[in-house]
């Protein structure tokens, strides 16, 4: 298992603290030094492989599947690809995951389960409130679905859990199965 690749894959509401996890963690895996790590972050997934793309499920199972495309080409070649979009859909979950065994790889899928109520709470964009507002239609959560996951490797809630504490359940459960 030390010498075939991976891919984390976080999903998880928008304020779930998913990216906030994963790059904690990539910066963990990179001072181990043994693999290369790579972050698929979800702002530069979204400019970058995913420009133009907007939040339609047609466009959010195509940006899914992009993400979980590059994460199984990296992990094909023994890296560890790090990927914390939404996917609110499980099909295209399945399908990244399918992608990445595929490639002879491992895949782990960690569902960020911090409530609604939470992330909203947090709002660190003001776009729950531009959602309740109706400003804006098709907020994942709100007014578009979330097909909670019944195949997560591992459940974690933000609400009182320090990013660091996140981190090492990840990391405790990448060790546990041999991955590190
Ligand atoms: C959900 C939206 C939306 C809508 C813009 N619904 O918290 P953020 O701001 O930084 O992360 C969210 C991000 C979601 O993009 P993903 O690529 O992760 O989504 S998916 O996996 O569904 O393709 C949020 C922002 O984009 N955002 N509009 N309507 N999140």
């Amino acid at each position: 298992r030390r010498y075939r690749g991976l891919v984390v894959f976080f999903t998880g509401l928008s304020g779930s603290g998913k990216s906030t996890v994963a790059r904690g963690l990539a910066d963990v895996l990179r001072e181990q030094g043994e693999r290369s790590v790579t972050l698929l972050d979800g702002d530069v997934v979204r400019r970058e492989l995913s420009a133009g793309l907007g939040f339609s499920k047609a466009d959010r199972d195509l940006n899914v599947r992009r993400i979980g495309w590059v994460g199984a080409e990296i992990a094909r070649h023994r890296g560890v690809a790090i990927c914390c979009p939404i996917a609110p859909y499980a099909q295209a979950r399945a399908t990244a995951r399918e992608m990445a065994l595929a490639a002879g790889a491992g895949f782990l899928l960690v569902h960020v389960a911090t409530p609604l109520e939470v992330c909203e709470q947090r709002d660190r964009k003001g776009l729950y409130a531009r959602a309740r507002a109706g400003l804006l239609t098709g907020m994942t959560g709100i007014d578009d679905p979330y097909e909670e996951p019944t195949d997560a490797d591992l459940v974690l809630d933000t609400t009182d859990l320090p990013v660091d504490e996140a981190v090492q359940a990840v990391l405790h459960h990448l060790t546990e199965t041999g991955w590190v």
